[in-house]
């Protein structure tokens, strides 16, 4: 973001898009997401949302808690329903921002083959994924980006297999825009989406979202667990734009330290770790250096 003035809380607009009081669990990472990420999107917009926690804290008609327009739509078809509104939108001449939001399920699993068609039709619509890293609106149950080795209700003695990286998936069709975020750096989301909004093509925004009871930490801890993830270099929030990945400030000032926090610091904060053999947690540690190796040599002479 180079070219506009960053958002901070004094800039940042006191006016509220959605009402106080809805049904997400306290200490829930979403619902900071969501409230800053509708001061960046604005009025003119129109929600697709897939089962998930964030329908629920949306609510109901006549009782719902967001105040624009919000289609709730099956798991597998979240992109096309964004493609088809985004279009009839288009018809009527109008600029209305079509944003599909989702979260893991609804994105890595279930929704995937949406997602990649519209992707490689390169759809003007923004689709965000809240990951919070496993079903977490049916009681916690594995999801493809729930990390290896964690628990959750389908996975007693920890999951075997590894996460996918749905960026990753999504870098290889090319879009018009990628970015990763936190919802511990809301603000950072909040000025991702405006340079977003801007630009036409796919948008495909993908945020680490801290679940307290679903990662077993207490409510107060949301935003200093996100921190970790990407002070330890677990997590890295990034763009992409015409094929070419730049670090995000939080992530790029890691770029001067030659040693980053021990994983180990993020996995303690969370019960869903504890059942990670010493051998596992060293693995991870492994890989983490390694991708920062690559990322030292690939940033630091730029
Ligand atoms: C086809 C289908 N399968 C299962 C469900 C039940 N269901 C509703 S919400 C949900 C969990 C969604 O998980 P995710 O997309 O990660 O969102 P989260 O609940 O974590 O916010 C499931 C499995 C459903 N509504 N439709
Ligand atoms: S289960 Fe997790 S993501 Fe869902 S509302 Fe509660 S804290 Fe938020
Ligand atoms: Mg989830």
């Amino acid at each position: 973001m180079t070219n506009m003035t960053k958002t901070n809380v004094i800039n940042l607009t006191d006016e509220e898009f959605i009402y106080p009081g809805n049904r997400a669990c306290s200490g829930c990472g979403l619902s900071i997401l969501y409230r800053i990420g509708l001061k960046a999107l604005g009025r003119d917009c129109i929600f697709v949302v897939p089962p998930s926690c964030l329908t629920v804290m949306q609510g109901l008609y006549p009782i719902a808690a967001t105040q624009m327009p919000i289609l709730n739509g099956t798991f597998a078809s979240t992109a096309a329903i964004a493609t088809g509104v985004r279009a009839a939108m288009k018809r009527l001449g109008k600029k209305t921002q079509v944003v599909a939001w989702a979260g893991d399920g609804g994105t890595s699993d279930i929704g995937i083959q949406a997602l990649s068609g519209a992707l490689e039709r390169n759809e003007d619509i923004i689709y965000i994924c809240y990951d919070n890293e496993a079903y977490m609106n049916t009681g916690v149950q594995r999801s493809g980006t729930t990390p290896q080795g964690g628990l959750t209700t389908t996975t007693p003695y920890g999951k075997k297999e590894t996460s996918k990286n749905v960026p990753d998936i999504v870098a290889a069709h090319n879009p018009a825009y990628i970015a990763t975020c936190s919802a511990s750096y809301p603000l950072d989301f909040h000025d991702k989406l405006i340079k977003a909004k801007e630009i036409s093509g796919l948008k495909y925004i993908h945020i680490q979202t801290p679940c307290p009871p679903g990662w077993g930490c207490d409510e107060r801890m949301t935003v200093k667990i996100g921190k970790m993830a990407i002070e330890c270099g677990l997590f890295d929030l990034y763009e992409i734009e015409e094929g070419k990945k730049k670090l995000s400030e939080p992530s790029a000032k890691l770029l001067k330290k030659s040693k980053l926090r021990p994983v180990q610091d993020y996995l303690n904060m969370q019960t869903r770790f504890k059942a990670l053999s010493k051998e596992q947690i060293a693995a991870m540690q492994e890989r983490i250096d390694q991708k920062w190796e690559g990322y030292r040599e690939e940033f630091a002479a730029k």
